[in-house]
């Protein structure tokens, strides 16, 4: 039974349990259904209080569903059902309230929520809208600008946010369940309050900044429908009489569900929580990790510790010499201080975090480190070295775990005394903000070290892709796979913007030549460098990245790469780096072409899709899905698109059936 009804003394509790997270599956609709016909024929029942078992209330529509036929009841007409009964019903809010389960809640005739909970509308991740009247009645009970960007953002509120724009009536003091009861009784007998489809929208303050807004959603979204869906939506519930609001709410909710866009990005939602699911992991406890090391005060180092700072770790951060830690300890408080400064800490819990902050030299510092991260210069001798150091002061059980971005973390490993406690963790830049963690899983390492990094990574907010090991694991690989793919394309006839336009078009943020230009030309001409001697001269090999270094040219730091930064940030073209590029096609004898946008593109990807193929073959990803998830959350793959080998596979599948 996923919902059941008790009575207390004229309050009907309506329970809904339906783990993990409480979905409005179409158990949960029948048993509501039901739940209110009792009630409703229940002249003992004096008002009703919902309320969810488990972690949470309601999280939303049942996603996995929405591959299947609709059953009745639908969510939307159900919600008419409960909004028109004739006892006040409570919503008692713990966990989150989400999508469908949001709109539920704004049905009931009163909402109360415990402190920690969360309210949202967050749909259009999923390329979707509300579809149970979410649109028409959240701007009916909170001003119209507040519900736009609940709606357009999918971002949640917090209970006390919720409280200050009047989305729920009462934070509870005490235990939820407690006060919604007692709210309950304290409302028998009174009127109950009008119905949100009955009251009018709350119109934004000013018309033109709200216009503005809706203008600016429409231009980020792109080629991307949902964002586009919310504002007709939106603009639909203030102008329109709700119930036609409501059609046309409806009818876009299933447009858009059947869309491909909604597609990928339940693929990509579902991919995002498997990439964890281990089978030898099934059983395998991870430690406890409380104390963090950090080796390396660098720009890496520092954004490590401050991500296990903010997450709640104690941090030891190690350099060569104690002004190099002072150093470090300033780069980790101006990540601080920013996290600060955007409200995203109090002033209480940044004095707490540097209080949990120590920097110096000695090695011995480390004697209570449950982790020793490395995030030292990318040279498999000095990271070796480090180990070795490391290894000497810290308890046996301490794990080991490199930042390395390409080298070869088995050597690593096989370098201390130990290697079943040595691991990868591929942090991406800046660490503190950037979703993606590689956890990369040398040969040797245990199962309990494997478990606790992935433990760790999720105490960080990570979202976790596990890699073998391989030159630059999957992500990076990937990356540089398609950058040469990009390098070709300029010999063969494209322009640095025309590849990077192509790109953002496309939907990524930011065009490869732009974000070499942004990270220094003079990082991935080191690396070449050091590859010169082993390269295979066989290979195609572009020098127009070398030839930009050699005149001083290392991106938007000096002021020229591949494009020129007049005023220090906006790349404009550089008539020299295309003068330089078309004498390269000459010396080499290539004849130029031109290039549309969906040529490059189609190259791209396809640079993408085999190098992706190759990593499944060598077994360095578990899944397709796994290289999806890595490619969206550390370059940026347009999420709505599903990622690299989600297009392949549609493709694939496309041409199959039309075959
Ligand atoms: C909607 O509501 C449309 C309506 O407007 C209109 C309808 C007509 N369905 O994230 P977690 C599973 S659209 C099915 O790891 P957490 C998830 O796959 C929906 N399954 O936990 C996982 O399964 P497993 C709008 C769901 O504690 C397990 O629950 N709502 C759903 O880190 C745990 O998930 C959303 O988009 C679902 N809706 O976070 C909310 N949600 O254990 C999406 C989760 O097999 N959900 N699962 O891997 C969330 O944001 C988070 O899951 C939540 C919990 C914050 C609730």
């Amino acid at each position: 039974m996923s919902v059941t009804v008790t009575c207390d003394n004229g309050i009907a509790l309506v329970t809904i349990d339906n783990p993990p997270v409480n979905a409005a599956s179409h158990s949960v609709r029948l048993g509501l259904e039901q739940a209110l016909r009792q009630t409703e024929a229940d002249d003992t029942v004096n008002a009703v209080v919902l309320h969810c078992m488990g972690r949470t209330f309601i999280a939303g529509a049942d996603v996995k569903e929405f591959g299947q036929p609709p059953q009745d009841p639908a969510l939307p007409d159900l919600l008419l059902q409960i909004e028109g009964a004739s006892k006040p019903w409570v919503a008692a809010i713990h966990g989150s309230a989400l999508g469908g389960g949001l709109e539920t809640a704004l049905c009931c005739h009163y909402r109360l929520a415990a402190a920690e909970a969360k309210l949202g509308l967050p749909e259009v991740q999923l390329g979707l809208l509300p579809g149970a009247g979410g649109t028409v009645r959240l701007p009916r009970l909170i001003a119209a600008e507040r519900a736009l960007n609940m709606i357009s953002t999918g971002k949640p509120v917090s209970a006390q946010l919720a409280l200050q724009d009047g989305l729920i009536d009462k934070i509870a003091a005490g235990d939820l369940l407690h006060d919604a009861v007692q709210f309950a009784r304290s409302i028998v007998g009174k009127a109950l309050p009008p119905t949100l489809l009955s009251r009018p929208a709350i119109k934004p303050k000013d018309t033109a900044a709200f216009e503005a807004e809706l203008s600016k959603i429409a231009q980020k979204a792109g080629a991307q429908d949902a964002p586009k869906a919310i504002i007709q939506a939106i603009q639909n519930a203030l102008d329109l009489p709700p119930d036609a609001a409501l059609t046309a709410e409806r009818r876009a909710f299933q447009i858009l569900r059947s869309h491909p866009q909604s597609a990928a990005m339940r693929h990509v939602f579902f991919a995002e929580r498997n990439t964890t699911k281990i089978d030898r992991l099934k059983d395998v406890a991870p430690r406890k990790i409380s104390t963090v090391g950090v080796i390396g005060g660098g720009t890496m180092g520092a954004g490590i510790a401050a991500a296990c700072l903010l997450s709640g770790f104690a941090v030891t951060l190690i350099e060569r010499d104690q002004n190099a830690a002072n150093q470090g300890a300033a780069r980790v408080k101006a990540t601080l201080d920013g996290s600060l400064k955007r409200g995203m800490i109090s002033p209480a819990k940044h004095t707490h975090l540097l209080a949990a902050l120590s920097a110096g030299a000695d090695y011995t510092m480390l004697a209570d480190a449950d982790l020793v991260i490395e995030a030292v210069f990318e040279d498999l001798g000095v990271k070796q070295q480090v180990f070795k150091h490391v290894e000497a002061v810290v308890r046996p059980d301490t794990i080991l775990a490199t930042n390395t971005s390409y080298l070869d973390v088995n050597s690593i490993a096989d370098a201390t005394g130990d290697p079943s406690r040595v691991i990868g963790l591929h942090f991406f830049s800046p660490a503190h903000i950037m979703k993606l963690l590689e956890v990369v899983v040398p040969t040797a390492v245990s199962d309990a070290v494997l478990a606790t990094a992935i433990s760790l990574a999720k105490s960080l907010r990570k979202i976790v892709v596990l890699s073998g090991v391989c030159d630059g694991f999957i992500a990076n690989r990937i990356m540089s796979a398609y950058r040469r793919e990009c390098e070709y394309m300029l010999e063969d006839g494209a322009l640095p913007w025309d590849i990077d336009t192509a790109m953002t078009e496309f939907g990524l943020p930011m065009g490869i030549f732009q974000m070499q230009d942004l990270a220094g030309l003079d990082i991935s001409w080191a690396m070449r460098k050091r590859q010169a001697a082993t390269r295979d001269p066989s290979l195609r090999y572009v020098d127009i990245g070398d030839k930009l270094c050699e005149q001083g040219h290392l991106g938007r730091k000096t002021g020229r790469g591949y494009y020129r930064y007049e005023d220090g940030k906006t790349a404009r073209p550089d008539p020299e780096v295309e003068a330089l590029i078309l004498a390269e096609s000459k010396r080499k004898g290539i004849t130029r072409q031109g290039f549309a946008a969906a040529e490059i593109m189609a190259r791209i990807l396809s640079a993408m899709q085999t190098e992706g193929q190759r990593i499944l073959d060598e077994g360095i990803a578990h899944n397709a899905a796994d290289i999806d998830v890595a490619m969206i959350n550390a370059y940026g793959f347009p999420r709505w698109r599903g990622g690299p080998m989600y297009m392949a596979d549609t493709q694939a599948r496309l041409g199959k059936d039309t075959a």
